[in-house]
């Protein structure tokens, strides 16, 4: 393991263009459910059933209740020492940190110039898709005490501005991850890569010639396809490499 954390941090060290993709295994430490972990499954729905426009069009109140039920939780969260350390990384010139995670817990570390791949739970549109509301706008509220919230502009109903399944990432974040891919080191850290764009961004990494690596408490799809892939929590192992350098 040292000396696994040894090569990283040199090729960290080296790496002029440094590309971080995170995902909800990073969060884990701050108390964040992850989506496939042991408390992942939430009243028998597999999140695949809820976080779908189908979904919302059929029970909005159901998909509300579910995202109220997350706003909770991450609300009484704070970042924990993988989303520091990959703040204060995020400092250096040619560094650039792109999420999966809504939560926000990055951007509450600190961390520059992040790709929120997926949105933000702490932000809402128009459902209605009204001129005005189409653009996201922050609600930091918790509880939430109307669900579904109202839009403010048309008064139609609201819904959390992520990403769903079966939906188009917005193109300014999708444009801005497949930028991030060509770099000299891509390093994922805490995602199960089964999720696209997302999980397609490690290997257009390789194909750009980037040294690639993977840090996770297991063996995922992309352990095969990095050139080094260190198993643990990224909680111990960020500032462990952070002290290496
Ligand atoms: C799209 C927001 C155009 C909402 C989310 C190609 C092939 C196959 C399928 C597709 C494909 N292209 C498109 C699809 C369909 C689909 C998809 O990928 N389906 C999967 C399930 C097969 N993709 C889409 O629909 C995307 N849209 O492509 O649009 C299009 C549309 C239709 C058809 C073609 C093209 C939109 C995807 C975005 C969905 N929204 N989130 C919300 O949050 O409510 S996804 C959501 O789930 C998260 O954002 C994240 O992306 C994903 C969960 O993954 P992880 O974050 O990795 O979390 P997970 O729990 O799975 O794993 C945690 C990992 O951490 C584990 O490995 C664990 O071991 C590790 N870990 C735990 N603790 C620690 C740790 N590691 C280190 N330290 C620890 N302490």
């Amino acid at each position: 393991m040292h000396e696994d954390l040894s090569v990283l941090a040199a090729r960290i060290k080296g790496a002029a263009r440094l590309t971080i993709l995170t995902g909800a295994g990073v969060s884990a430490a701050s108390g964040v459910s992850t989506f496939r972990g042991p408390d992942g499954l939430w009243r028998r729905h597999r999140p695949e059933d809820l976080a779908t426009s189908d979904a919302f069009g059929r029970d909005p109140h159901l998909v509300w209740e579910w995202y109220a039920w997350r706003r909770e939780l991450i609300a009484a969260c704070r970042p924990n020492a993988a989303h520091h350390v990959i703040a204060a990384w995020s400092q250096r010139d040619g560094c650039r940190v792109v999420t999966q995670n809504v939560d926000d817990l990055h951007l509450q570390a600190g961390t520059r110039g992040l790709v929120r791949m997926h949105g933000s739970i702490w932000e809402l549109s128009c459902w209605g898709r009204c001129r005005a509301g189409v653009t996201p706008w922050r609600d930091d509220r918790v509880p939430m005490t109307v669900l579904p919230p109202p839009c403010p502009h048309c008064g139609r109903i609201a819904r959390p501005a992520v990403v769903w399944f079966g939906e188009s990432l917005r193109s300014e974040d999708l444009d801005a991850a497949v930028q991030a891919a060509a770099c000299d080191l891509f390093l994922t850290v805490g995602t199960s890569a089964l999720v696209y764009p997302a999980a397609g961004l490690v290997h257009a990494a390789r194909q750009h010639g980037a040294y690639t690596a993977e840090i996770n408490l297991e063996e995922t799809p992309a352990s095969a396809a990095v050139d080094i892939a260190i198993h643990g929590s990224a909680e111990q192992i960020l500032p462990a490499i952070a002290q290496l350098l």
